[in-house]
């Protein structure tokens, strides 16, 4: 994925944001997607749906251990970011991280086979879902504590500008995530040393069981680093055009030595919080609305079928494509030794 990011800045429309602060609304921006991007953001959402649907399967047949949190419905978030992004930016998210590997192009394989605990995973089939990591591809994980990958990424970003490699860290965290005081820390810092970072907060309107406005005393999450003068914007998560195009904006402040910037991702899971979770908090009407009127995958799929840049064959073929992938993946997490025993007393602090 990446580099068409570009094109995609020339032709973006309009001007969204906020000015310093978080202060005024603006129109939403939406990306003019060409042909090629709307193929790319099809394909890589649809991985993800498929990749998700294929480990809830394996989690029901009881391959899986421990938790696994699905990014069902939030696919277009991560894949606009990163068609936004560079070679060299990196990303660290929370346990709902499967989607954020196959946007940072991870193989399927390696996180399919993390996830059932095989050798072949990750992290060598130590870590689970929630702790993956690939310095190679610029993915820092994967964390189970709300709200740690927040400072983590701040890291990132104060190592990046030390190191001058133009890079920005894109830290994602929850609506939930977003309460936690270490994050105040780290926006104090970000701000104060003018650091490389995207906060992405995906609001997906829940921690667990527990929906925002019950959660939050203020839940435009966008004004959050208001008090320390980083600007942020609300974001359709649910469109990857305009996520692309927040991106491309984002980014630009970053690289031009601005500091942080804060991008709140209005977003949807349409699964339970975690494979354990029946979701009794919300409707079926809720989730069922979402679906239909607010798919992200769905509105590629509608965008190209009525362009005329794709016929239902075509996508169809795709969806072959993409299973394939996945089965590829899911055979390979069950074939795939388990590790040797030995495998207990290595990559251990002592
Ligand atoms: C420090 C800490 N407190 C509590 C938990 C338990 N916990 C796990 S996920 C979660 C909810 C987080 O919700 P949100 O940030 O909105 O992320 P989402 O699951 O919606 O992606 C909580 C409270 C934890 N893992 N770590
Ligand atoms: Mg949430």
């Amino acid at each position: 994925m990446a580099a068409t990011s570009k094109k995609a800045a020339a032709s973006r429309a309009g001007s969204a944001g906020r000015s310093r602060g978080g202060a005024a609304k603006a129109a939403p921006a939406v990306a003019d997607f060409t042909k090629e991007q709307e193929f790319d953001a099809y394909r890589h959402m649809l991985l993800i749906r498929r990749f998700e649907e294929k480990a809830g399967q394996l989690y029901g047949m009881g391959l899986i251990g421990g938790f696994c949190h699905l990014y069902i419905g939030q696919e277009a978030v991560v894949v606009g970011m990163r068609m936004a992004s560079s070679e060299g930016d990196q990303m660290i998210t929370g346990y709902r991280d499967h989607g954020h590997m196959l946007a940072m192009d991870m193989d399927a394989k390696g996180v399919m086979a993390e996830l059932t605990g095989r050798r072949g995973g990750y992290s060598k089939g130590k870590g689970g879902s929630m702790h993956m990591f690939s310095k190679e591809k610029n993915f820092y994980g994967g964390h189970g504590i709300v709200g740690a990958q927040v400072s983590l990424g701040t890291g990132l970003g104060f190592a990046n500008k030390y190191r001058e490699n133009g890079a920005v860290a894109m830290t994602y965290f929850g609506d939930g995530a977003a309460n936690q005081g270490q994050v105040y820390e780290s926006f104090n810092m970000a701000e104060l040393w003018k650091l490389p970072v995207i906060y992405v907060i995906e609001n997906n309107k829940y921690g667990m069981g527990t929906s925002i406005e019950r959660a939050s005393a203020t839940t435009d999450l966008s004004h959050r680093g208001a008090s320390f003068g980083i600007p942020g914007e609300q974001v359709d998560g649910m469109d990857v055009r305009a996520v692309m195009a927040a991106s491309e904006k984002a980014l630009e402040h970053c690289r031009a030595g601005k500091g942080p910037y804060i991008l709140e991702m209005i977003t949807y899971r349409y699964r339970g919080h975690s494979m354990s979770d029946p979701a009794k908090y919300r409707s079926k009407e809720e989730v069922q609305k979402m679906r239909t009127e607010h798919d992200p995958i769905e509105q590629v799929r509608a965008r190209l079928l009525e362009k005329g840049w794709a016929t239902e064959d075509e996508l169809k073929a795709i969806d072959k494509e993409v299973r394939e992938i996945v089965a590829e993946a899911a055979e390979f997490a069950q074939t795939d030794p388990e590790p040797d025993a030995s495998e207990l007393y290595t990559d251990i602090l002592l």
